[in-house]
C-alpha cells in the first residue's frame, strides 16, 4: 500500500489552520480530562502531585526565591503547546509549523518589554541560571575575569561561585559586603581596578536593601566593564518601581519569572538603552544575547514557559499587581520589625525588600535546626549563610525569610507580623539533640500547626478554589 503524502506548505506561506471545519479545542475541558487521565492510569504519580498541590495549599511558603503562580499561569504548561519543537526566534526558526508559537513568543517579549521598560527582551531561557550563563558567556570568553558579589554574601552560584561553571571557566573574583552587611562599593570598585574585570555582575540572592545599579555602572564604566544585573529577587518591586531599575544602567539584565514575576519556571534577558550598540563580535548587543541563548546555550525553547511567560507578564501589567508589590514589601518590613521586637538580630538591621536575613549567631540555633522546627509546623523557609559564616552550607547561621506567597495570599503587615510571631515562638521552643537534630515541644508544635491551619484557610492561594 502507497502512503500518499500531503504537498509540502509552500516555503514562507502558513499552514492554514483556521479553515479545517473542525471546532476549536475547548482547553479548559481538556485540562480536566488530562488529569483525569492522569489520575486513572498513574495513580502513584498523580498522589504524589495532589500531596504537593495540598502541601502549598496548607503551609505558609516562606522561602524568599518561591512565589505562587496563578492556575492560568500553570495552566499554559498543560497545552499541547509543548509538543511543538521550535529552534529558533519568532520568524526565522529551523522547523516548521511555528507560526503560532511565533506569535505567542511574540507575545511575551512585548510584555517583557512593557512590564520592565525594555528595549527588547529574550523570553527563551530555561532559568535564571541559564540566563546569566547566556549572558556571561556571550561576553567573555574562558579565562576571562568576572567580578560578582560573593555567595556566602549573598551572591548566586552563577555570580562566579566556584561550585559553579562561572567560577571554573572564568577568573572569578568575589567582592563582599560589609561588617553591617551592606554593598561595599568602594570595594567594588578598588577590586575593578585591580582586576580589570570584563564582566561585573550585581544583585544579589540573599541581600534585603536597595541596589544602587547606578553606581556599579560608573564603577563598570570606569573599567570598561560590561555590567549584568541579576534582578531575579526583585523583579517584581522593579517593574512595580519599588525598587530602583538597572534596565538603563546594565549592559543586560537577567531574571528568573517563578519568583516575584508570579511566573512559570524560567528566565528573561532584558536589554535597556544598550540593545542596539555594537556587541563584543557581529552585530548589536541584542543580536548577541539572542544568538547565547540560541543556539550557544540552548536548543528548543519550552514554549509552555514562554506561554506561561506571557501570562504572568500580562498580570503585572494589571491593575492589581502594584498593591501586590506594595504588599510584599510592606509585610517584609512587619516581619522584619516584629522580629527584632523578639530580639532577633538580622543581616544589615532591616529591608528594603521582601527579604528578611535572620543572623543566628549568638543563639542557641543553627539555619537548619531552625528550618527543620519550623517546617515541622507547616512554616517554610530556608537555612542560608550569614555573610562571615563559618558553618557548612548544610548547617548554616541563618534564615531567610520572604513574603512573595504571604502577600500573594492577601497577607497585609498584621499578618506578616502574626507569621513573625509564629515563627520566633517555635525557634524559642526548639532545642538541638546530641545528634543535632531539631527538638521541638510538642505541644507548641501542635498549637502552631493549629494557627498556620487556620491562616492558610483565611488567606487561601489565589485562585486556586474550584
Ligand atoms: N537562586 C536560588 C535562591 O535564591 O534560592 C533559587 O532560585
Amino acid at each position: 500500500m502507497s502512503l500518499t503524502l500531503p504537498a509540502p506548505t509552500p516555503g514562507g506561506l502558513a499552514a492554514d489552520t483556521t479553515d479545517t471545519g473542525a471546532a476549536a479545542m475547548d482547553l479548559a475541558a481538556f485540562a480536566g480530562h488530562a488529569a483525569r487521565r492522569l489520575r486513572t492510569d498513574d495513580t502513584e504519580l498523580y498522589d504524589l502531585l495532589t500531596r504537593e498541590a495540598d502541601r502549598q495549599r496548607d503551609t505558609l511558603m516562606m522561602v524568599a526565591a518561591s512565589s505562587v503562580a496563578d492556575p492560568s499561569v500553570l495552566a499554559c504548561g498543560g497545552t499541547a503547546l509543548g509538543n511543538l519543537t521550535a529552534e529558533g526566534f519568532p520568524g526565522a526558526r529551523y522547523h516548521a509549523g511555528c507560526d503560532i508559537a511565533d506569535d505567542i513568543e511574540r507575545l511575551a517579549i512585548e510584555r517583557a518589554k512593557s512590564a520592565f521598560g525594555a528595549q527588547a527582551a529574550i523570553v527563551q531561557p530555561h532559568s535564571g541560571s541559564s540566563a546569566n550563563l547566556s549572558v556571561l558567556t556571550a561576553l567573555m570568553e574562558p579565562g576571562d575575569t568576572l567580578l560578582g558579589l560573593d555567595l556566602d554574601c549573598g551572591g548566586h552560584l552563577t555570580h562566579g561561585s566556584p561550585a559553579s561553571l562561572t567560577g571554573r571557566y572564568f577568573n572569578a573574583v568575589g567582592y563582599r559586603v560589609t561588617d553591617d552587611g551592606l554593598l561595599d562599593y568602594e570595594q567594588v570598585r578598588e577590586l575593578a581596578r585591580a582586576h580589570r574585570p570584563k564582566v561585573i555582575v550585581c544583585g544579589a540572592s540573599a541581600y534585603p536593601r536597595t541596589i544602587d545599579f547606578s553606581r556599579f555602572r560608573e564603577i563598570a564604566d570606569e573599567v570598561g566593564a560590561y555590567l549584568l544585573a541579576d534582578i531575579s529577587h526583585i523583579a517584581g518591586l522593579v517593574a512595580a518601581g519599588l525598587h530602583p531599575s538597572p534596565i538603563d544602567h546594565a549592559h543586560a539584565v537577567t531574571t528568573s519569572t517563578y519568583k516575584q514575576l508570579y511566573g512559570p519556571r524560567g528566565g528573561l534577558i532584558l536589554l535597556g538603552r544598550e540593545a542596539n550598540a555594537p556587541g563584543p563580535h557581529r552585530g548589536t548587543l541584542a543580536a548577541t544575547l539572542r544568538r547565547s541563548v540560541f543556539p550557544a546555550t540552548q536548543g528548543t525553547p519550552d514554549l509552555t514557559s514562554v506561554a506561561a511567560k506571557a501570562r504572568a507578564l500580562g498580570f503585572v501589567a494589571g491593575p492589581s499587581f502594584a498593591a501586590l508589590a506594595q504588599r510584599l514589601a510592606d509585610d517584609a518590613r512587619a516581619i522584619a520589625e516584629r522580629l527584632q521586637q523578639h530580639g532577633m538580630r538580622l543581616v544589615t538591621g532591616g529591608t528594603d525588600t521582601h527579604m528578611v536575613l535572620v543572623d543566628l549567631r549568638g543563639t542557641h540555633l543553627t539555619g537548619d535546626v531552625a528550618e527543620a522546627a519550623l517546617e515541622s509546623c507547616g512554616i517554610v523557609v530556608n537555612r542560608n549563610r550569614v555573610p562571615g559564616d563559618t558553618t557548612p552550607v548544610r548547617v548554616t547561621s541563618g534564615l531567610r525569610i520572604g513574603t512573595n506567597s504571604l502577600a500573594a495570599r492577601g497577607m497585609g503587615p498584621d499578618q506578616a507580623a502574626a507569621c513573625a510571631d509564629l515563627l520566633a515562638r517555635v525557634m524559642a521552643a526548639t532545642s538541638v539533640a546530641p545528634d543535632g537534630a531539631a527538638v521541638l515541644d510538642p505541644t507548641v508544635r501542635t498549637a502552631v500547626r493549629a494557627e498556620v491551619a487556620e491562616l492558610c484557610a483565611r488567606y487561601p492561594l489565589p485562585g486556586y478554589r474550584y
